[in-house]
């Protein structure tokens, strides 16, 4: 029940209060549906049937607790005033102003909600403040390993002493994390995986599931053991001297009982960092899934007829009546007023929407149609021109389609006659263009291409050390300089990492700093993001490249969309450090680049040829704020490298290729562990046949070369090679996409251009194995040189 010492009159109005929440929050839904079902909005997922638990969570939700939810979340969001009714039809319209439509601005489709957690230059707020909510994705289940770290954030709050200049954004860690989720998609690996990650970590994370038995159309007994998910997570449960979770298990149509639940689940969550899972049973879905299917097709009548009786508004209205709280007749008042203000709501964000629009025609009605009569096809182009003007709801797709076959009909026309329509047209694109494409990186000052590189500096007597050490001491410093900064993955605790680059540091920095974590990318993943998004700086580590295919949907899907989908008001800047390329079998010497760079835009990742240039990549990211992946070359752990003198300071660029070798005759281009053998390839060849090839390290795949340095190269030697060992066609696609399209290095080409790849299959075990699958010395070497072969065959004659 609501807070005791309230009096009945108090009571009473927070009741009505909270049903009139619910009550609009419906009111939205119904008229939502109706909204794209006449072509006004393009689709729509509400959260009907979810309002009365949603009242009960947010009375628990404090100022400075997270969300990580999903798409039926609408009422818990108005019940903290942080989603009015035109704010939820404008997100349904696709309004492309974050005034208007604050949760995307226009990005995400309804139903996907956040808050904004950065002020105008992408420095957080005051988040201890403010009820936060992190971002929405749609993908089932993809919320989870983001509250994992949104959770574990409060407890490295919580412990750490040093972080009071983050104070702005925990209470020492007294916030709470929530989580809710349909009761079909705790069917997904990631619902596991979080529930075992957070029960082991022991976070202040309360994870609700919304049970309405579906999942679209799959009933629950296609999806869970015993049809009950509280009930097989029965194992999960805390013992008195075990830890665990706490399970509760309530009707979402049950609002005292609700009330209590929320309460009890908050306090323990809060206090004393205990997980909790809340089964919210018996909730129905009024108009079925979403707009795109009617629940009639697959719900017996009897269950639709239990639904109407089980349906949490009702039942909330029927017991506000039993306790003589309000009336029958003034509920029905009460609910004509919200039905009223719901309609205005809507129609006040429908012309919000469109008054852009409208005005946007008209410009360009108004510069157009004196065009017309020197138009050499006045009546095609007097067509476009009624048809726009009779458009009274145009989209900008409808404006711009206009503008652009006008323009084709004016082809003939002298320049200066229509400068003024040109410009207009350049114009409004380049205003359209960012509503839909900005904030896919930073836009802010601290971006990680804005800062300035610093070369290592060497000491006359510097020493050759492993590379590894070189690693280790940088992460030494970065840890004494930023207390915020910590590191987490499968063994990079106790022992330092499998390869030591973190040897001693979990004694130096301790166990929550530098932590060992469970067999569990994903959510490795999730725990960076999430505390990433909380102001913290983690470097979450997944122990070898190939297993980066684990937490890839989470880094796609939710790490790299974290900045475009909150349209720049949120952000995570974490780093991921793995380690590949070349080393042994199948699943240890994958670089399945094409693969991650395609699916990662968003993050940069960075391809270091040795640990020098690794750890001036760290110290560059840890100035920046933005998300990135670091792979560091496997083998190359013991080669030796001259240890710098200053070490957690220099800055390796982000987005700049680096020129290792110069030479005349060919550009070959690679990165990583490749670049080694390539270096040594061209420097044997160069002494046996005076072949002078130009290597260049490409070193930052995401951004890539920023100053088209390469094409620069191909001017001069006029012959390109590019080298990795993805499979043919991956990264060195990639590449030489950038290079034939972007810097058109086609211009300067004498020879064809060429790359030499690893082979299509995984590479196989054994030195042979690896010989045999991909790119050699030798390979190289007569790559290289048949290029030049095929150039001048009596300079360079057949080897092979
Ligand atoms: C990974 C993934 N698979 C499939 C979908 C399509 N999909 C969207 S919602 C949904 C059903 C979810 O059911 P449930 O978790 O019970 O939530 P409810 O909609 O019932 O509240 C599905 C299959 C998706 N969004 N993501
Ligand atoms: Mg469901």
């Amino acid at each position: 029940m609501p807070d005791k010492n309230l009096s009945f009159d108090d009571f009473k109005a927070e009741i009505l209060k909270d049903y009139s929440v619910a009550v609009t929050s419906r009111e939205c839904s119904l008229l939502g549906r109706r909204e794209v079902l006449t072509g006004k909005a393009k689709f729509g997922i509400f959260g009907d049937g979810k309002e009365v638990p949603q009242l009960a969570w947010a009375k628990a939700f404090k100022k400075g607790d997270w969300r990580s939810g999903y798409y039926r979340d609408q009422t818990f969001m108005m019940a903290l005033d942080l989603l009015s009714i035109e704010e939820f039809f404008a997100g349904l319209y696709a309004h492309t102003s974050i005034e208007h439509e604050p949760m995307s601005a226009g990005r995400q489709m309804g139903g996907h909600f956040a808050t904004q957690s950065l002020n105008e230059n992408g420095a957080f707020k005051a988040l201890k403040d403010q009820y936060n909510s992190s971002s929405d994705i749609s993908p089932t289940a993809g919320q989870m390993p983001r509250l994992l770290g949104l959770a574990q954030a409060s407890n490295v709050f919580r412990s750490l002493d040093n972080l009071t200049h983050l104070k702005h954004l925990s209470d020492s860690g007294n916030e709470v994390a929530w989580g809710s989720i349909g009761n079909a998609s705790t069917s997904e690996g990631l619902f596991w995986e979080t529930i075992n990650a957070a029960g082991v970590m022991q976070v202040p994370m309360v994870i609700s599931v919304w049970d309405d038995d579906y999942g679209i159309s799959v009933h629950a007994k296609y999806q869970t053991t015993k049809e009950n998910i509280s009930t097989i997570l029965g194992g999960f449960e805390r013992e008195a001297d075990l830890d665990g979770y706490e399970i509760i298990k309530v009707n979402g149509w049950d609002y005292p009982e609700l009330i209590s639940a929320y309460n009890k689940a908050g306090k323990l969550a809060r206090l004393s960092h205990v997980p909790v899972l809340i089964h919210v049973r018996e909730l129905t879905q009024p108009q079925g899934h979403s707009t795109s299917g009617s629940h009639e097709r697959y719900k017996s009548p009897e269950r639709l007829e239990w639904e109407r009786n089980h349906d949490c508004n009702l039942k909330m209205r029927q017991w506000i009546i039993q306790q003589n709280i309000a009336s029958d007749e003034a509920l029905s008042d009460l609910e004509t007023d919200i039905k009223k203000k719901v309609r205005e709501g809507k129609n006040k964000a429908w012309k919000a929407y469109l008054a852009l629009h409208l005005q946007e025609r008209d410009q360009l009605i108004a510069l157009a149609t004196p065009l017309a009569a020197k138009c050499t096809q006045p009546d095609e182009f007097n067509a476009l021109i009624t048809e726009l003007k009779s458009n009274r709801e145009p989209l900008r797709r409808d404006v711009v389609s206009c503008s652009r076959k006008i323009q084709w009909l004016l082809r003939d026309l002298p320049d200066a006659e229509k400068k003024a329509l040109y410009d207009w047209h350049q114009e409004y694109v380049n205003f359209i263009e960012p509503l839909y494409g900005a904030h896919l990186y930073s836009e802010h000052p601290d971006k990680a291409t804005n800062v300035q590189p610093i070369q290592p500096q060497y000491a006359s007597n510097a020493e050759m050390v492993d590379g590894r050490v070189i690693l280790r001491n940088n992460f030494k410093a970065l840890f004494e300089k930023y207390p915020e900064v910590l590191i987490f993955g499968e063994d990079s605790g106790k022992i330092g990492d499998v390869n030591q680059g973190l040897e001693g540091m979990q004694e130096i920095f301790g166990p929550v700093r530098v932590s060992d974590t469970g067999i569990r990318e994903a959510t490795i993943l999730g725990q960076g993001i999430g505390m990433a998004m909380r102001g913290l700086r983690p470097i979450a580590e997944i122990q070898y490249l190939d297993y980066v295919l684990y937490c890839l949907q989470t880094m796609s899907d939710d790490l790299a969309t974290v900045r475009y989908r909150s349209n720049g008001t949120q952000k995570a800047p974490l780093i991921v450090r793995t380690r590949g390329h070349r080393l042994e079998g199948i699943w240890h010497s994958g670089s399945p680049m094409g693969g991650i760079l395609n699916l990662v835009r968003g993050v940069h990742v960075l391809v270091p040829r040795n640990m020098t240039q690794a750890a001036g990549f760290y110290n560059t990211l840890l100035k920046s704020d933005e998300p990135a992946l670091i792979i560091e070359s496997l083998n190359g752990y013991r080669l030796k490298e001259q240890m710098p003198s200053n070490i957690g300071e220099f800055c390796t660029p982000i987005g700049v290729v680096e020129t290792v070798k110069t030479g005349t005759d060919i550009t070959v281009i690679s990165y990583g562990s490749t670049l080694r053998i390539v270096e040594s390839a061209a420097h044997a060849l160069e002494g046996a046949t005076e072949i002078s090839a130009e290597v260049i390290d490409v070193q930052s795949l995401l951004p890539l070369d920023l100053n088209m340095d390469m094409v620069k190269s191909v001017a001069k030697t006029n012959r390109l090679l590019i080298v990795d060992e993805d499979v043919p066609g991956g990264a060195s696609g990639y590449l030489l996409n950038d290079l034939l399209v972007r810097q058109k290095a086609y211009v300067h080409l004498d020879s064809a251009p060429m790359t030499l790849t690893a082979k299509a299959h995984r590479p196989a075990y054994g030195t042979d194995g690896d010989y045999f699958s991909k790119p050699s010395f030798e390979d190289i070497y007569e790559k290289i040189y048949g290029i030049m072969h095929e150039t001048d065959p009596v300079k360079y004659p057949a080897i092979v």
